[in-house]
């Protein structure tokens, strides 16, 4: 097979200098910009992640699909029309050569944005929540890409665990089925996004940004693939989970109604909760994603240190 992935790559010149300097990078997802949270909300969140990730020596690359190109560091303008326009389809890695091809606008989603920010040699990446097995799965088969590409891509995520909005069991379940390690950072369960503690333990518990590095660059080397770090939202910041699971299930039982299917689904659940919480999910959401963007950054900057870039 002839791959020439390198054809359809765009770094924005601050993600060419960086690589070329050896700098630490962190990819980000235009999923949750284009179709995760409203305007002008996505558009304030991501630049306060940008200033995250620079202030701790990182260089932020935030990752969509335009005029044929993998966009590899979007610049304001862009992301701007990433944050607005109504047209932009939601790409896994199934969707990602139709797009190019039609040329259309595409925002990645976190297996996307995995699989893209691998082809720009970048190995570290922030965002807010996992997909996951969805609630129902045995009847729909709705299972999020996001599972198997952990399973093939080396990219580290960092995240906030998983919305219960999903079926956590079964994500869980299924990341273990796949070979993928899920480290706590600070904590031994499993965040559930909006709130910070949960019943589902982890094993694997680390304190530093450099212990993690320090186990991405052995697993690596060993040839594995994807690993999650779950950052739970700040406390200051976590919702209580009877309250939010009472709003999740009301918005599942919306969709159903309405007939969500397939790709729309955890995006109206999500927009469906922040209706609900009368927008009380929203600073959850902003916080948690800054401070995975910050610990991202921490984990780029340690693993280069480690390998010497
Ligand atoms: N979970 C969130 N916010 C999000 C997403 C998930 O709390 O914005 C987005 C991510 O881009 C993730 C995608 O990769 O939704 C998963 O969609 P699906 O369930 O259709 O695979
Ligand atoms: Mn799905």
């Amino acid at each position: 097979m002839n791959e020439r992935f390198s054809d359809f790559l765009k770094l924005s010149n601050q993600v060419k200098k960086a690589i070329q300097d050896n700098l630490p990078i962190v990819a980000l997802e235009s999923t949750v910009i284009s179709h995760g949270l409203p305007y002008p909300d996505n558009l304030e969140v991501t630049k306060k992640m940008m200033s995250a990730i620079t202030e701790t020596g990182a260089v932020p690359a935030v990752i969509g699909l335009m005029d044929g190109l993998i966009h590899v560091g979007l610049n304001e303008d862009e992301l701007e029309l990433f944050a607005t326009r109504k047209d932009i389809l939601k790409i896994s890695r199934s969707d990602i050569a139709y797009c190019l091809s039609e040329k259309r606008l595409g925002a990645t989603t976190v297996s996307a944005t995995m699989l893209c920010a691998s082809y720009a040699g970048i190995r570290i990446f922030s965002t807010g929540g996992l997909g996951g097995v969805h609630r129902g799965a045995e009847e729909t088969f709705d299972i999020s890409a996001d599972l198997t590409e952990l399973s093939k891509t080396p990219v580290l995520v960092v995240c906030s665990g998983a919305k219960s909005i999903l079926d956590v069991s079964k994500t869980l379940e299924y990341l273990e089925t796949q070979g993928v390690p899920i480290i706590g950072y600070q904590t031994n369960c499993f965040p559930l996004f909006f709130t910070k503690e949960s019943d589902y333990r982890l094993t694997q518990c680390l304190r530093g940004p450099e212990e993690i590095a320090s186990v991405a660059d052995i697993n690596w080397k060993l040839g594995l693939t994807g690993m999650v770090v779950a950052n739970p939202v700040p406390e200051a910041d976590s919702l209580d989970s009877n309250i939010v699971e009472k709003w999740i299930k009301t918005a599942i039982s919306d969709g159903q109604k309405q007939g969500i299917k397939g790709k729309a689904v955890t995006p109206f659940v999500l927009s469906r909760v922040a209706e609900l919480s009368s927008g009380k999910t929203m600073q959850a959401n902003k916080s948690l994603l800054v401070n995975n963007a910050a610990l991202a950054a921490r984990i780029a900057v340690s693993l280069n240190t480690l390998t010497g870039g």
